[in-house]
């Protein structure tokens, strides 16, 4: 039985995230088998997990976004929200994590993940959310628990503290000793572990464990210190109290044992939720939620269903919810509620009225985004949280497959960023692109599939165009004659044009010289237009920019002169004239700046320079220590990837900024392959 008997404490919401594949999908089937909400427990092998179960997950046998379900324990409520842990997803998680009461980081044993470990609990850490570590696969573990926390702690700000540690049956870990309750368990698989006397050498190791971890607790209270220093027992009660307290103010992260495959550790996991996670009151004020009797609920999640349309994944802070509730967000109406759901992963079940705590879905919000705070009532409460996603830094241009479909891939493309904030639409009118900015490769790769799939718009994807130029290093004065004076009515104009370099950065000119009236006042404008039309296309197929047009000469015809000859004449000066100019390529060149841990840094100089990269200077990353800030002048062609090397560089955690410097000169090799391949794509 519990510590503190049954009293029920209300709903709690918990985030299960951590590194990738370190087993948070497999957890949370485990708690929901442990806790009776599912019959059998299914497998991520198996592909029959609660979790992880749309079909791009499934397909790819990983988590692409929140799953959320519902369970209960000991007469409470308890929402699960299982984040994707490959960091191309992590805007799932950070946009969940407002809406919960606390965080259950599920880790392996294994030195490789901590960089990751390290992005997630900073990210805990910097939205105030109490947290766990979950120390999962110690089926699988060859070092010892306490060598993998000396390991891990530099990846935490608040100091970790070991709450169990393991027993032995032979060579393997067969149990674990609870330091808190001082009671010894034997694991058996699917099923409540078993008490065991506490004796031997076990008892031994518990002693000085246990002691270690007063220490901590004692770091934080002055009145536990002097019971350890005259060597009194703390009461059992001031430990339980201790250590909740001190996961609620984030100065510790207690740390737990267990095997998610075999249920190992799960109901003692879920009692440490149930006995020291904040509730939702609690949650409520670390957001500064304002007392009200209006209804509050923050969005962390939208979803377009097959079946039920829009739903809002949402978190009840205040007051109640009904199906027909209707909600504003600041500055916004967000919609009426047509009905409110449970959870449980990607199969919804109407439901009655959601109160103060609970997770629910709700229907067709048509207004409502991610990471909304909604009210029932004409005043808007503030936003309770606002997490914008990380800046883009992959892109795919994206088109539908047959032209039919193109009206289709506009709403198609709503919805897809209603789901996933992590992308941004780009329209590039230039280069006639829908271009998809976002988080990786995958990322991008799940998004088409949803497109297709989910929205029923199949597309064709490709690199993004990249946005050269062209200008001249030489003037030239040049004559264009249009005539056409066969057989009915005329045409005729006539330009002379100075044209010149100007520089960098100064765009386009059009000026005039004509004296005595040689091209009429009303012909003028058409000239410009003709020019302006002809620098689309210089003569190596690009916009040309940094060009001044001068027209200084000209002559024309009292019957066959117009607006249409007078333009086809700019454009042919235009067209006559540039080849003689010496034309050169321009790229537009970024200024990126790559955060990295410092071990990576030697390796990120490497990458530059076979990307065309200038090293501007190196620095350490503020505020994050072990990491160095790369900035580097590179050209938007060798962006276009960059990501991915950068990521295999760091344990993917490596990540970067960029923003348009400037646009340089390219000749050679590189500029003559530009070139034709424009060539050839316009033939
Ligand atoms: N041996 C062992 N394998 C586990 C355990 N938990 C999860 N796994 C396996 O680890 C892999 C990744 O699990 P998954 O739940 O998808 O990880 P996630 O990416 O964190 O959601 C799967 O093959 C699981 O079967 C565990 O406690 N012990
Ligand atoms: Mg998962």
């Amino acid at each position: 039985m519990a510590q503190n008997g049954t009293r029920a404490t209300g709903p709690r919401c918990i985030a299960l995230v951590g590194p990738f594949q370190s087993g948070k999908t497999t957890l949370l089937e485990a708690i929901l088998a442990r806790t009776g909400a599912i019959q059998r427990q299914g497998t991520v092998d198996a592909g029959n997990t609660v979790g992880d179960a749309s079909k791009e997950s499934r397909h790819h046998k990983m988590s692409v976004e929140v799953s959320v379900a519902s369970t209960h324990f000991m007469g409470d409520d308890y929402t699960f929200v299982d984040c994707p842990g490959s960091i191309e997803f992590v805007h799932e998680m950070r946009a969940a994590l407002p809406a919960v009461d606390a965080a259950v980081v599920v880790c392996e044993l294994d030195e490789k993940k901590i960089p990751q470990l390290h992005l997630i609990l900073r990210e805990l850490e910097d939205q105030k959310i109490p947290r766990f570590l979950f120390l999962n696969k110690i089926d699988k573990a060859d070092a010892t628990i306490h060598d993998v926390l000396t390991l891990l702690q530099p990846a935490s700000r608040s100091k970790l503290l070991l709450r169990q540690i393991p027993s032995f049956s032979g060579d393997v870990i067969g149990g674990f000793v609870d330091l808190a309750l001082e009671r010894a368990f034997v694991y058996r698989e699917h099923a409540a572990s078993e008490v065991v006397p506490l004796e031997g050498d076990t008892l031994e190791r518990e002693k000085t464990a246990r002691f270690s971890m007063l220490e901590t607790l004692a770091d934080h209270d002055d009145q536990l210190m002097e019971q350890l220093l005259e060597d009194i027992q703390p009461p059992r009660d001031k430990v339980f109290d201790d250590l909740s307290r001190e996961l609620r103010e984030g100065l510790v992260c207690p740390v737990l044992l267990g095997v998610a495959t075999r249920t190992n550790g799960v109901l003692r996991l879920m009692k440490a939720l149930r006995h020291e996670t904040p509730a939702v009151a609690e949650t409520a004020q670390r957001l500064g939620m304002k007392a009200g009797n209006d209804a509050i609920a923050y969005v962390m999640k939208t979803l377009h269903t097959a079946h039920g349309g829009k739903m809002s994944i949402a978190r009840i802070f205040n007051g109640q919810v009904n199906d027909g509730t209707t909600f504003v967000a600041p500055e916004r109406e967000a919609g009426r509620v047509a009905g409110v759901f449970k959870l449980m992963g990607q199969s919804t079940e109407k439901r009655g009225a959601a109160h103060a705590g609970e997770t629910v879905a709700l229907g067709k919000l048509d207004h409502a985004t991610t990471g909304d705070t909604l009210t029932a009532g004409k005043q808007a409460h503030p936003a309770l949280a606002a997490v914008p996603p990380y800046p883009p830094v992959l892109a795919i241009a994206v088109a539908a497959k047959e032209r039919k479909d193109d009206v289709k891939l506009g709403q198609a493309l709503t919805r897809l960023l209603e789901e996933d904030p992590s992308i941004t639409v780009v329209h590039n009118a230039e280069a006639h692109e829908v271009v998809l900015w976002g988080q990786g490769e995958m990322q991008l790769r799940v998004a088409t599939e949803r497109l297709t799939d989910r929205f029923g718009v199949p597309t064709v994807s490709h690199k993004p165009t990249v946005g050269y130029r062209e200008t001249i290093k030489k003037p030239v004065v040049q004559r264009g004659r249009h005539k056409k004076q066969s057989g009915g009515h005329g045409q005729y104009g006539d330009v002379v044009l100075e044209i010149k370099p100007v520089p960098r950065g100064s765009g386009f000119s059009f000026t005039e010289e004509i004296k005595g009236g040689v091209v009429p006042r009303n012909y003028i404008p058409s000239v410009e237009h003709g020019v302006i039309d002809a620098l689309k296309h210089g003569p190596l197929g690009f916009p040309v920019v940094d060009v001044a047009a001068k027209l200084i000469d000209g002559s024309y015809h009292t019957v066959d002169s117009s607006d249409m000859a007078f333009q086809l004449a700019g454009r042919l000066a235009i067209h006559d004239g540039m080849p003689q100019c010496q034309p050169v390529l321009l790229e537009p060149i970024y200024e990126v700046e790559i955060a990295c841990p410092s071990e990576a840094t030697a390796k990120m100089n490497a990458l530059m320079s076979g990307r065309r990269g200038q090293i501007l200077g190196f620095d350490t990353r503020e505020g994050w220590e072990g990491w160095d800030v790369v900035r580097v002048q590179m050209p938007e062609s060798e962006i276009g990837d960059l990501i991915v090397e950068v990521r295999s560089a760091t344990a993917g955690v490596g990540s970067f900024t960029f923003k348009f410097d400037h646009m340089a000169e390219l000749t050679g090799r590189t500029a003559d392959q530009i070139v034709a391949a424009r060539k050839s794509a316009a033939a």
